[in-house]
Order: structure tokens, then sequence, then C-alpha cells
């Protein structure tokens, strides 16, 4: 019998949905295999296709021992289609069809609904790896420089696991999909990434761990979301996508936080107290901690956009339909259809901010930013903790929600971080005060100089409390010339 847990790697495509006796599924999925080689060769990582990464790979999707570590090329990385296990008698858990068997296929209303969400998924994972391409050359070390390839190849995973979504629930128009998801690039004018934050820059290494912090936590929310979906395949490939979701995450939150402790050491050993001191700060050849505000106030913001309009008939219909749900879903103690709740909305009333009653279905989306904007606070505040224990005096914030919005209700207000309405004027003098200016982004990038020999760190970071797997300080995680 075939054993679901494990993961097959006899086929070309390593998966745990016997792929071997789905033939024509298998045929679609090895058609468009040298299509995203091709685009993992040109928009993936620069300058190390050939180098031996020490990579995990999925073995399982049993939480316990799912993951095997080996040196290798990432072109050769053995990406798969992986699916938790199936739930004897799932349900669908919301909206109007609650109580429902779970889908095995697409319902016939809802294939616009739910093609549009898979492709909107996929459509970010493959972005990722495009903004990130060119950090290799400019590692902190190759702890780092690995992180970054781990990260990277498993986004290339996650869109393997929205193409096979597609082509196998969708026919012809998944395949189309699937082709189009390997054609648009992060930032093209003509062929852009389909949301916002995805066609930003990712420049420098704080970014990209504001990134993995801010950003793959909004992947982890959607993806809470999709989790319960009423459309099984979708909540089995998101519930596996989410242990490695974790991951990118730990990389974000350890890479500010050895950046902030490695900034609090060196200020307190130069006896430097004041954080605002940029200057004296800078000199010690570490990220000041105002910056390291800035850069957060940009990565929160963006992120923040990634919700969609607070006020959404899409979310709604998403709910009704039972193929998105709220953060937690089957844990919250209500009916789950919400055809009569209200929910706290922030909007521009009389060009004050005020919380004002909604529909809960429509505003399903602040909700799910609520829930986000939490789980941000709690890992800021771990950040605040080590600079505390360091005696420096500074607290990093969250800015406010209407603060920098491009999408919903504030796009078109300006305010301060802490949420005070400015004209647009004002705004425009103070904005390289909230976010990183031209002259941030040198002085950040003037520090990114690559350290590549084994155990050693750039000056601005510190080095992480524990290796991958467990390895020893001086583990060659990266062998670049091979
Ligand atoms: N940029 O009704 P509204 C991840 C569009 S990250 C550009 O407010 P809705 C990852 C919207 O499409 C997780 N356009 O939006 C992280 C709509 O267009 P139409 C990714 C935007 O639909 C790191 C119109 O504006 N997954 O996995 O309620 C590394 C009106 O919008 C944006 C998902 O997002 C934007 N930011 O909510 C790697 C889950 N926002 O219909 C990976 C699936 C909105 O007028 N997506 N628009 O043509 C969704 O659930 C929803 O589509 C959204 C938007 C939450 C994104
Ligand atoms: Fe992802
Ligand atoms: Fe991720």
């Amino acid at each position: 019998m075939l054993d679901l847990m494990n993961v097959d790697y006899t086929t070309k495509i390593p998966n745990n949905v016997d792929l071997a006796s789905d033939r024509q599924v298998l045929k679609a999925l090895e058609g468009w295999h040298p299509g995203y080689i091709d685009w993992w060769k040109d928009m993936g990582p620069d300058g190390f296709q050939d180098s031996l990464v020490y990579l995990r790979t999925a073995v399982s999707v049993d939480p316990k021992g799912w993951a095997k570590f080996d040196y290798v090329k990432m072109p050769e990385y053995r990406w798969g289609v992986l699916l938790a296990p199936q739930e004897a008698d799932r349900k669908v858990n919301f909206g109007q069809h609650m109580g429902e068997p779970a889908w095995q296929e697409v319902p016939g209303e809802y294939r616009a609904m739910l093609r549009r969400l898979i492709v909107i998924q996929g459509d970010t994972e493959p972005a990722s790896v495009e903004q990130q391409r060119f950090l290799g050359k400019t590692a902190p070390s190759l702890y780092d420089m690995r992180n970054l390839f781990q990260v990277n190849v498993e986004e290339g995973r996650h869109l393997w696991a929205m193409v096979y979504l597609l082509q196998k629930y969708f026919g012809r128009d998944g395949r189309e999909e699937a082709d189009e998801l390997l054609r648009r690039r992060s930032g093209d004018a003509d062929s852009p990434r389909m949301l916002g934050a995805f066609n930003e820059a990712t420049p420098d290494w704080l970014s990209f761990f504001m990134f993995t912090f801010f950003t793959d936590r909004d992947g982890k929310m959607q993806l809470e979301s999709l989790a319960q979906s009423g459309f099984d395949p979708l909540s089995r490939t998101c519930r596996f996508m989410l242990t490695e979701e974790a991951h990118h995450m730990f990389v974000g939150e350890t890479g500010v936080g050895r950046t902030i402790q490695r900034t609090c050491e060196a200020m307190i050993a130069a006896g430097i107290d004041d954080p605002n001191d940029v200057a004296r700060v800078r000199a010690l050849g570490v990220i000041d901690l105002p910056t390291v505000q800035k850069k957060m106030n940009l990565h929160y913001s963006l992120s923040l956009d990634l919700f969609g309009s607070e006020i959404s008939t899409n979310a709604a219909n998403f709910y009704n339909a039972g193929l998105k749900g709220r953060f937690g879903e089957t844990k919250i103690d209500d009916d789950h259809r919400l055809t009569d709740a209200t929910y706290k909305v922030a909007k521009m009333v009389n060009g004050e901010i005020t919380m004002v009653d909604e529909p809960s279905l429509t505003a399903l989306n602040m909700r799910l930013r609520d829930d986000y904007t939490l789980d941000c606070f709690k890992g800021v505040e771990r950040w605040n903790k080590i600079i505390e224990k360091t005696g420096v005096k500074f607290r990093l914030e969250l800015p406010h929600t209407a603060f920098h919005r491009h999408i919903g209700e504030f796009k078109h207000t300006h305010t301060t971080p802490s949420g005070i309405i400015l004209d647009e004027a004002t705004w425009a003098g103070q904005r390289d005060n909230y976010l990183p200016s031209g002259a941030d982004g040198d002085f950040i990038t003037s520090l990114m100089q690559p350290v590549t020999e084994p155990g050693a760190y750039a000056g601005w970071i510190a080095p992480p409390k524990m290796g991958i797997d467990n390895k020893p300080g001086e583990f060659e995680y990266v062998q670049i010339h091979v």
C-alpha cells in the first residue's frame, strides 16, 4: 500500500500523492519541469547554481522527522508535491456549506474563485526567489547564505505545490496558469508579479530578514486561512507548507535579532548611551537602531497591504463559499457563518481614523490583518528583550496600521508612524525620518561585504546561538567552489 506519510523518491517528481498512477498529471508536471528549471537557473540565486549547499529535503509529511539534510546543488534539489495526510470525514467548517463533507474535487460554481486564490498564492512564491536572487553575493556568513538558499528552494517547492493543484484540478486553464507563473517577473514593468510587496526590491540582508519576518508571516496567515479551506487538496497542501514556513520566519526573526544584538553590544563596548547618535554608532560598522526601526516601518507597511482592503466583498465571497476561512477558524467559538456578526474596522471618517462596526463577513481581511499584527507584535517584543538585556535604552515599535499604506482605507492618507495625520508637504519633509532614505540604504549597502570563511561572520551581525542540524560553528554550510 502507498504510504502517504513518506515521500516517493523513485519518480522524477518526489510526491506522496501517488503520481505514478496519475499519468495525466504526472505528464503535465513533467512537461512543466524543464521550464521551471530554466526559470530557476535564470531567476534563482545568482552565482551559486554549482555550489554544494547543505539543505534539508522533505522525506515525509510526518511532523516528526520529515527532513533529511545533505549537500545538494540547488538545480538538483528534489522539489516535490507533498500534502498533509487526508483526515477521515473532514467537513467544510464555515460558510454556507458548513457541515457538508469537504470537497475532493473543485465545486463547479467556485472554480474561478478558487483558481484565482491558488494563482495569487502561487505567484508570490517565485516572486520572492526573484527578489532575493542577488543576496548570496553579500551573505554575512556561510550559515546565513545557506539559510537564504533553503528559503529559496522551499519557496520554489511552494510554487510546485500550487502548480500541482492547478494541473490536477483545473485542466487546460490550470496548465495555462502554471505557465504564466513562470512568465511573470518581480518588478517587471510589462509583466509584474500580482501583489505589490512582491514587486519591491530586497536590496540588502536587513531587508531580507525583515521580509522573512513580516512578509513570510503574511504567508503564514494566508496559508493558515487557506488550510481551513473546504477544498480538501488545498487545505492539505497548505498544512504541509506551514511546516516549512516556520523556518522562514525563524530566519527573519533571528536575523534581525542578531543584527540588533551586535549593534547593542558594539554601542556598550564603545560607551555610546544615545541610540540616536547615528553617526557614532555607524562608525562602529553596525546598523543603528533608528535605521532598523525605519526598515521595520517599511516592511511592515508593505506587508499590511497584502491583506487587501479592510472591507472586501471578495473576502466575504471566499468565506461564504467555504474556500478561505479565518485564522484558527475551527477553534473560534461562534456560528462560523457570520451572517449577523460585526467587527470593528479602522476607517477614515471626517478626516479622522475611527473604529467603525462593519459586517464581519466583509471585514475578514481586517480581522486576519489584526491577527497578523498581534503575531508581529509578539516577535517585536522578543527583539525588544534582546535590546533590553544589553542595557541599551531603545524600543522598536510597530507603526500604526494607517502608516504608509497603498491598499485600502488609508491609501490616500499620510500619517506619522504613531498614526498622526499629516498633510502632503509635511509628509514629504518627514518621510526620511520614518522610512529608509537613500543615504540609509547606501550605508547599509556599504556593510554588505561577503564573508565566506567557515565559522566567520560580518561585523554587523552576531553569530547564531546554534548551528543548523546541530552543526558546529566551523561547519561549511555552502561549498561555493566545487
Ligand atoms: N497588491 O477586495 P480586495 C506568501 C487587488 S504571501 C496588488 O481588497 P481581496 C509568501 C485584489 O486582487 C501570501 N493588488 O482584495 C510570502 C483585487 O483585485 P480585483 C500570499 C492587490 O481579494 C513570502 C482588488 O485589489 N497569499 O505566501 O479581498 C514569500 C481589490 O482587493 C493587493 C495570498 O495572498 C496588493 N497587495 O484580498 C513567499 C492568499 N491587494 O479582484 C510567499 C490569496 C488587493 O479587483 N489571496 N489587490 O481584480 C487572497 O486571499 C486575496 O487575493 C488578497 C486580497 C488577500 C491578496
Ligand atoms: Fe512560501
Ligand atoms: Fe516562506
